[in-house]
């Protein structure tokens, strides 16, 4: 898969991951609107691989920031303050939008958090479908400190990962968390000790889903989300629609002859 060159992202195939690093270290890489937009834009060209016929040159993505200081710090502050209300409002826009494109994504996608994960960072992390972090991570939605609220999905993720009277609490509060209590409330998935074995861990973790069903994969992940806030009934009939989805799948078939014939299944990933 070709990219052009990033402003502000630097990208990286790695076995069947791509590492894709938001690379601002000055700012502690927080979302200007530029890597907003190299992330749509990243994600035009990772979509249009993996939905028309261009195969599964990728099978997940790890999202991490450059720098080891931080993930990224929240809204780009100092870009922000310039804004008149029209400006702000389609950024604000632009950047949902991006996490509803990161959340369905026909991929997996690991935030691989070293350093602060803060205000629209902890919000980008949230859009990914889990979070690894490591023991230097720290999480917040300091929105009120500014005299804001969460305006990239945080009033809706956060409640949806920790139940919403931590979320309440985090929000009203500003405070910052360390990555041990991110992971005790269910926010982040699994700490590590250095970034060097998040890392691994996160490649790790793409390389074993890369040996099952691309199309399962993607058909689990929309089921999971679509599945969501809905009652179990409702839950149960998408649930049923995507198995029998997945039943007219070539995967499918290949699964189940490599079952019956003792043999390491190749997905053809339609
Ligand atoms: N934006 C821009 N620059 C930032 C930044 C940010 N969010 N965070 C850090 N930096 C810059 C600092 O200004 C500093 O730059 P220089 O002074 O060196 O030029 C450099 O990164 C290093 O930061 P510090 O010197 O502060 O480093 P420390 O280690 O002392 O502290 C910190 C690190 C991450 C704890 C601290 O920098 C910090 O508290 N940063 C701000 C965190 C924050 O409040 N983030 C924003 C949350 S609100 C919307 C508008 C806004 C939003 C949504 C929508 N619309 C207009 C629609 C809000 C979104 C948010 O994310």
């Amino acid at each position: 898969m070709n990219f052009p060159t990033f402003e502000t992202l630097a990208t990286e195939q790695q076995g069947n991951a791509l590492l894709v690093t938001v690379n601002r270290p000055k700012a502690m890489n927080a979302l200007a609107q530029q890597v907003v937009e190299d992330l749509h834009t990243l994600l035009d060209i990772v979509e249009e691989h993996a939905r028309h016929g261009g195969g599964w040159p990728v099978r997940g993505i790890v999202l991490t920031g450059a720098g080891g200081k931080a993930f990224v710090a929240g809204a780009d502050i100092r870009e922000m303050s310039a804004m008149e209300a029209a400006a702000a409002s389609a950024y604000s826009a632009r950047t949902q939008d991006l996490t509803l494109r990161l959340e369905s994504l026909p991929l997996p996608v690991i935030a691989a958090v070293d350093g602060f994960a803060l205000g629209g960072g902890c919000e980008l992390a949230m859009a990914c479908d889990f979070i690894y972090a490591t023991e230097a991570a720290s999480f917040g939605q300091p929105e009120v400190n500014l005299g804001l609220v969460p305006g990239f999905g945080g009033s809706v993720r956060l409640q949806q990962l920790v139940g919403p009277a931590r979320a309440k609490e985090l929000i009203f509060t500003g405070h910052r968390i360390h990555a041990s209590e991110a992971e005790r409330i269910g926010l982040v998935h699994t700490v590590f000790s250095t970034a060097t074995e998040m890392h691994d861990a996160a490649r790790a973790t793409i390389e074993d889903i890369a040996t099952k069903s691309p199309v399962a994969v993607a058909n689990a992940k929309a089921t999971i989300n679509a599945t969501a806030g809905r009652t179990t009934a409702e839950g149960l009939e998408v649930e049923n629609w995507s198995f029998r989805q997945a039943f007219g799948t070539e995967d499918m078939q290949e699964g189940v002859r490599a079952f019956l014939a003792k043999e390491t299944p190749s997905f053809p990933g339609r």
